[in-house]
């Protein structure tokens, strides 16, 4: 038995008012059955969200926002909360991405106690994972996603409310993937971690691949044993990059 797929888009910072119709486009497309089994969601920037929600409503596609505070509301200067999220239309968040831990120096715990603030708003968190390359060449790529597995998911995740997404660092943004082999191998390794830290839940919740998944690419990265979908970044910004992925599933 295998879950439902699901492909997002994690637009990063990218995306004015003008960029709408991407997301128009998609929804349409998602609408007409292009995204065939997939489940489709959208992260655009926090500044689309409320714009991007009526264009969504009534069609299967999802939105979500890329980080959230672990308070609700606060006087925390530039911060938005997972309810903030969820009040503007979002069904999901990512959190943990690497940019968010190498940037901002996003550690395990924090992002376990964003993911319970996600869960406490209704929100489904994308969790993302993923070694260095200096992490990888040393060896250590198993151990560092059985820490960050460990330290980064609060003990009531359900497969409901979470995704998990492995994105090796070295892979993000830079065109280079891992080989389908490694990439077998990881996911096969997380669903073994996820089913011993989560029992009943582990063995459900769903593992994304992410890092450099392009139309060329997206076939033989999804047709790989334990990706359950993918999470984009560059290409997701045009709908034409963006349905074409989708339309692996
Ligand atoms: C990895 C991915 C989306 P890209 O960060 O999260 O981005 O597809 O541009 O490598």
């Amino acid at each position: 038995h295998r879950p439902r797929p699901l492909v997002a888009g994690n637009w990063k910072m990218n995306g004015l008012r003008r960029d709408l119709g991407e997301i128009a486009a998609i929804c349409a497309a998602v609408g007409a059955g292009d995204a065939g089994q997939a489940e489709i969601v959208i992260c655009p920037p926090a500044t689309l969200l409320m714009a991007a929600a009526p264009i969504c409503k009534g069609s299967p596609v999802a939105l979500g926002g890329q980080d959230c505070h672990i308070e609700a509301s606060g006087p925390f200067t530039g911060e938005i909360s997972a309810e903030m999220l969820k009040d503007a239309g979002a069904e999901f968040v990512i959190l943990g991405h690497s940019e968010r831990r190498l940037d901002h120096y996003e550690h395990d715990h924090l992002i376990q106690e964003k993911t319970k603030a996600a869960y406490r708003a209704g929100l489904s968190a994308i969790v993302c994972i993923g070694e260095t390359r200096a992490e990888r060449e040393a060896g250590e790529a198993l151990p560092v996603i059985a820490a960050q597995l460990a330290g980064s998911l609060p003990g009531l995740s359900t497969s409901e409310r979470l995704v998990i997404a492995y994105e090796p660092v070295w892979a993000i943004g830079t065109g280079l993937t891992p080989t389908l082999g490694e990439i077998a191998e990881m996911h096969r390794f997380i669903r073994l971690r996820l089913d011993q830290l989560l029992p009943q839940q582990g063995v459900k919740i769903r593992i994304l691949y992410g890092g450099s998944v392009k139309p060329g690419n997206a076939a033989e990265l999804m047709a790989v044993d334990g990706v359950d979908g993918a999470l984009v970044g560059g290409a997701s910004l045009t709908s034409a990059d963006f349905m074409s992925i989708a339309a692996v599933y």
